[in-house]
Formats: structure tokens, C-alpha cells, sequence
């Protein structure tokens, strides 16, 4: 890596260290102390924004420093949008830079660390740097009140410590068996950054329309969704019901976490019902529901400017995930509301609807901490089903859309790579890992550095790969899809695909060139294209890039690399003890019908990582098919569904105790 990118890297690590507290780094501190943006308003493209920036911050009308951000309060999010709107327009580097060092003392942390990430996500010339992993920069929005009180405890009494973190609940909740899923820091974090890939607050002015993005946010959802249900199955629990406006909501829930700023996150006694806010009526989520309903019934929604636009096509869900996550591209907002957005402030206040008791938001107003919360996924199912409602209106696919003339799939097979693995059996277990605390707690003025690290237990899988024989009547380039779907529900029952279909899950979808005849492709569990990597901790990344620096060791980057993306460990559903089978289907389809991106080889597409549920960040998402393709519509009859180019193996996963040996 270049002397460039790494002062860089360094510099964003330093700016985001210790993030609650001011900056200590000498050399930031000098910048903070110098750098007005308002003394380089011809470096921005739009100085007025920087002039209400820095004109809130002189007035002291910006958020308390120790208030609790959040996303959802429409004030929050007009500060945070006009301190994203600087950043990101900075037209040079430096001057990003140096404008984050300056609001970064100035503004409330969480609300600075949030329009930062974003602007840094999306500028080009932060391509490649590293943010630290989210639990590590803000823990306490990871990590329980009891971990982190040990923590101050350790950094107190100066005691290097690894502290086990168990998760919420106790046996007495049955829910509690799949808390290993809801509270994985890795797919929160995953989740957080998808909705800072995809703001639902982004404007069309800044780079464009993202591809593609309300389709998104329905198959990223959709799939954790299905995930969750098969978490559920795994622990004999039923799949998640969703939640209705007018119902108690059954489950409660203790968070048992706290804010940085001491307040308790709140916990939901079980069977709340939901109450009106002083500026949200549960009538109004009934309402705007209905419009909606209506809108997918009738097939057309109704623009601001009174058009119809049609549902019934490959692009109704797009505009349908707009709507519904409530996005700033929805086409008509006052008239369909913000439905899921308020469904997360509404189950955030539930239990203080009338703001009296000062009480701060719930988990599910934080996209770091919402999956912790059971409602979460309940909610989401619930969203997610208004989804289903529009596709099963849609005519199933043809024989022709699904077939692949000339492209048949002989055989699959899926094969453990650990020592003793059986064919199509695959092993799952529990592991730990270490998570750096030293961000809770500033131990910059202190002479040696104490190593507080929390201990989490984390859902892993063996390494395999899949080998599958296709036959080719002609040299022909391809895009392979896998999909495991849950065999039996919980009552044992074998399910119908049509059912079954919808609890697809992704596990990778990449392209393949074909030559004629046989051939035998093989793909790497490590390679796929809806996970990424374990990521390097806050201070690994920080000790490597000094090395770097100093010349003792390489610095690899990628420029591609992404935050979001579902971690790689959980890539398989747990299955059980006994062995849980899926039905895995292998569908082959057509990469020159497929790609919709012009000129894109299947080498570009291999480059881009994390696409499955995370897309792509600038330009078109390369496959043109409908997310979840061919699963995404009914399934009127099974024989018909089975094209040459269509193969299901039973595979079974087997959850042990002890990790395999490799
Ligand atoms: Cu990600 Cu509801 O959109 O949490």
C-alpha cells in the first residue's frame, strides 16, 4: 500500500478511537484547534450547507453531546444529514478530513461516528480504508451491562481481562435459544452497515439513484427473516409470527444494555399492546397499510402528482420496497406513510408512548441493536409478508423463464472439507472470540495499555465446497445460484416447495463459463458472494498499518472491500444436533440474459464482494434477475418447476459440540 492510503487509514482509526471522549492524538488535537471549513468554503460544492453546520454548531443548537442519537428523531437526523452533506462534499480529501476532525468534538458521537461512516463509505477517495468493526468503535450498542461494567472495573483496578458475555434472557424464555442469532454482533453489525449503504434519507443529488435500492432492503430483510425461521426450526421453536398493529405484542424483552450515557436501554414487559404517540396513531399505521394493501391488490401505485405506476412487473418491488421501508425515493410518502420506519419507533416507545418518563429509545430505533429484540424479526416478518402478498400476485414463471436450453445439471454434491465428513452432511458449532473493549474506556493517558477484551459465543461452520456436474450442449457463460430450503416445518411435516419456497436462503450466486460437454464446477464455501470475512479488530488494524508505515510488514487493502455483508460464520443455518435437512437447490441460468451491466465480464463480477444482500455501491447490481429468482414467485406445480438446469439434493446439517478438526 501507498504512503498516502496509509497516513489515511491511520488517521480514521485515530479520529475514531476513544470516540466518546475528546481527541488526545497531538496531531489531530492541532487540526481541531485550527481548521474552520468556514475558512475553505470554495472546497465544498455547496457552502451554504457548511455555513448551517457550522453556524448550529457556534449557536450550540446541535444534539447534547451525551443525548442519545437516534436516526429516527427528525431533528437528529437533519443535523447528521447537514454534517453528511459537508463530508461528503468536500472536494478534496484533506478538506473531508480535516472537517471531520473538526464537528467530531463538536457534535454528539454517535451522531458524528454515523453521517462519517456514510460519508466515508460513499466518497471515492476513501475506497480501500478500513472502518474499525462497529461493536468495537461504540460497544456499549453491542455488548451487556454486565460486560461492560466489568469492563470499567478492569480498566480501573488496571487488570488485563477477558470477560464472558452471555446472552439475554433466561431458560424460562423459550426465545432465548435463538438469542445467539438476534444478538450476533457480527450480523448487527452487517446491519447496520447495510443501512448506511443504503440511507433511506439518501437523496437522488448526491450520486444518483442507487440500483435497485428498495428491492434491496425487501430481499436483505427478507432474508434475515428467513434465517431467523430456521434458526427457530433448529431449536424446535415454530417460525416467527408477525406482528399486527391491533395485537399484543407477546414477547417481551429485556435488553439488559445501557447507553454510553448511563441511561438503560428500556425493556418491553411481555403482551404490551401498541399506543398512539403524540405524533403517530396506531390508526395511522392501519391506515397507511391499507393503501398500500390496496395499491399491490389493485397493481398500481399512485404518484404525488396523482400518475399510476404499474406493480406488475420485474421493477414493482422496487418501488414497493421504497414505500414501504419508507424511503426518500418513495413515490408518494404522504399518502403510504413511512410504514416500516415508524413500525421501529413505535416498538421503540411502547413502553413510555406518551414520552413522560424521559425514558431514552428502545433497541429497535438503533439499526446496531434492533435484530436483539425478537419484535424485530416479528416486525419484519410482518413487512416482509406485504412483500409476499405482491409477488404471489404475479404470473409464476414460465418453463421457458426458467429453463437454460442446451444446460443441464447432472449432479450435486456438497462435501465438508474437515477430516471424516460425509457427503451433503455438513457440521455447524459454537466458537468464541475475542472483542476488543478498550474503546469503553480511555486508557490513552496511562503508560502501558490494558487488554480488556470481551468473550463472545458465536454460531461457525466447517468449510466446504459444492461440486456440480453440468452438461453443456455449446461453450456458454452461467450464473450459478444455491439455496437451501428448511425440509419440514415444525409440526415434522415435509413442505410443499410452494410453501417452502419463500424460507429460501441464499447461500451464493457467482458465474461459471461452461465449455461443451462435461463439466465439473466447484466453488468454495469461503467464496461467497452474500458473506464476508471475520474482519480485523480495532487495534490489529491499528498496530498493522504503524507497521506498515514503519516499512516492517505489507499492508493489504482491497478497494472493493466492503462493511456490509453477513458474516461469513454464519453462512449455514445451525441445523441440529440429530441433523436437520434441507432441500438444496442448485439453479443454472443464463449469464449473457442475466447481466444487465454492459460489458461486464464474469471476472468484474468477481470482484465485487458481499453482492448478494448488500448489492453494489456505485454503477448497476451485474444480475438483472429478480432478487431470490426463481423462488421469489409460486410455485403452481412441482413438475413444472423442475428445468434441466434445476437440481435439488437433500443436505443435512449437523450442529456438534466440538469444533471439527480440518
Ligand atoms: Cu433494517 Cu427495519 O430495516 O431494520
Amino acid at each position: 500500500a501507498d504512503m498516502t492510503f496509509l497516513t489515511r487509514q491511520l488517521q480514521v482509526l485515530k479520529l475514531l478511537r476513544h470516540l466518546n471522549q475528546p481527541l488526545s492524538d497531538p496531531e489531530l488535537t492541532a487540526i481541531k484547534n485550527s481548521f474552520s471549513p468556514l475558512n475553505h468554503l470554495n472546497k465544498f460544492k455547496e457552502p451554504e450547507t457548511v455555513k448551517l453546520l457550522v453556524g448550529l454548531i457556534t449557536k450550540g443548537k446541535v444534539l447534547q453531546r451525551d443525548t442519545v442519537f437516534s436516526l429516527f428523531h427528525p431533528r437528529h437526523r437533519y443535523e447528521m444529514v447537514t454534517l453528511f452533506e459537508t463530508l461528503y462534499g468536500a472536494t478534496d480529501y484533506d478538506t473531508f478530513f480535516r472537517t471531520a476532525v473538526y464537528a467530531r468534538d463538536r457534535l454528539n458521537p454517535r451522531q458524528f461516528l454515523y453521517a462519517f461512516s456514510v460519508a466515508l463509505l460513499h466518497r471515492q477517495d476513501c475506497r480501500g480504508i478500513c472502518l474499525p468493526p462497529a461493536y468495537e468503535i461504540t460497544p456499549h450498542m453491542f455488548l451487556t451491562t454486565d460486560v461492560v461494567r466489568k469492563a470499567y472495573k478492569a480498566k480501573m483496578t488496571r487488570t488485563p481481562t477477558v470477560i464472558p458475555m452471555k446472552f439475554t434472557g433466561s431458560v424460562n424464555n423459550p426465545e432465548q435459544r435463538v438469542a445467539y442469532f438476534g444478538e450476533d454482533i457480527g450480523m448487527n453489525s452487517h446491519h447496520s452497515h447495510w443501512h448506511m449503504d443504503f440511507p433511506f434519507w439518501w437523496k437522488q443529488e448526491y450520486a444518483g439513484y442507487k440500483d435497485r435500492k428498495g428491492e434491496l432492503f425487501y430481499y436483505m430483510h427478507h432474508q434475515m427473516v428467513a434465517r431467523f425461521d430456521a434458526e427457530r426450526l433448529s431449536n424446535d421453536l415454530p417460525v416467527v409470527e408477525p406482528l399486527e398493529w391491533d395485537q399484543k405484542i407477546v414477547e417481551g424483552f429485556a435488553p439488559g444494555a445501557t447507553y454510553e450515557n448511563g441511561q438503560e436501554f428500556p425493556m418491553r414487559p411481555d403482551n404490551m399492546c401498541f399506543s398512539d404517540l403524540p405524533f403517530l396513531t396506531v390508526q395511522d399505521m392501519k391506515i397507511f397499510e391499507g393503501r398500500i394493501r390496496d395499491a399491490i391488490a389493485s397493481g398500481y401505485v399512485k404518484t404525488v402528482d396523482s400518475r399510476l405506476m404499474s406493480l406488475n412487473n420485474t421493477a414493482g418491488i422496487n418501488l414497493l420496497g421504497e414505500i414501504v421501508e419508507s424511503s426518500t425515493h418513495s413515490v408518494n410518502p404522504v399518502f403510504y406513510g413511512k410504514l416500516h420506519n415508524d413500525g421501529h419507533v413505535m416498538l421503540s416507545k411502547v413502553t413510555d408512548p406518551h414520552l413522560r418518563y424521559g425514558v431514552p429509545p428502545g433497541v429497535m430505533e438503533h439499526f446496531e441493536t434492533a435484530t436483539r429484540d425478537p419484535a424485530f424479526f416479528r416486525l419484519h416478518k410482518h413487512v416482509d409478508n406485504l412483500f409476499k402478498f405482491h409477488k404471489d400476485l404475479l404470473v409464476p414463471y414460465s418453463f421457458h423463464e426458467l429453463e437454460f436450453p442446451g444446460v443441464k445439471i447432472e449432479a450435486v454434491k456438497v462435501i465438508g472439507t474437515c477430516k471424516a465428513s460425509t457427503p451433503n452432511h455438513l457440521i455447524t458449532y459454537f466458537d468464541e472470540s475475542h472483542i476488543d473493549l478498550n474503546n469503553i474506556v480511555d486508557t490513552s493517558g496511562q503508560k502501558e495499555v490494558v487488554d480488556i477484551k470481551a468473550l463472545v459465543g458465536r454460531l461457525n461452520h466447517e468449510p466446504f465446497k459444492y461440486v456440480i456436474t453440468v452438461h453443456s450442449e455449446k461453450p456458454v457463460r452461467a450464473i450459478v445460484r444455491v439455496f437451501p430450503l428448511p425440509k419440514y416445518n415444525w409440526f415434522g411435516q415435509m413442505v410443499p416447495l410452494d410453501e417452502a419456497r419463500w424460507g429460501a436462503i441464499e447461500l451464493d450466486r457467482f458465474p461459471v463459463s461452461l465449455v461443451h460437454g462435461d463439466n465439473i464446477v466447484t466453488r468454495n464455501s469461503e467464496d461467497s458472494t452474500v458473506t464476508i470475512p471475520e474482519p480485523r479488530s480495532f487495534p490489529d488494524l491499528m498496530s498493522d498499518v504503524q507497521k506498515a508505515i514503519r516499512g516492517e510488514q505489507d499492508f493489504k487493502y482491497d478497494i472493493h472491500h466492503r462493511h456490509c455483508g453477513f458474516p461469513h460464520r454464519l453462512l449455514l443455518p445451525k441445523g441440529k444436533p440429530e441433523g436437520m435437512v434441507y432441500r438444496l437447490f442448485v439453479v443454472v441460468t443464463d449469464y449473457d440474459k442475466d447481466v444487465v451491466a454492459p460489458g461486464m465480464s464474469p471476472d468484474d463480477v468477481n470482484t465485487l464482494s458481499s453482492l448478494g444482500y448488500c448489492g453494489v455501491m456505485d454503477g448497476k447490481m451485474p444480475d438483472g434477475k429478480p432478487m431470490g429468482f426463481p423462488f421469489d414467485r409460486r410455485v403452481p406445480s412441482e413438475e413444472t418447476f423442475y428445468t434441466p438446469n434445476i437440481k435439488t439434493i437433500d443436505l443435512t446439517i449437523k450442529n456438534v459440540k466440538q469444533k471439527p478438526t480440518e
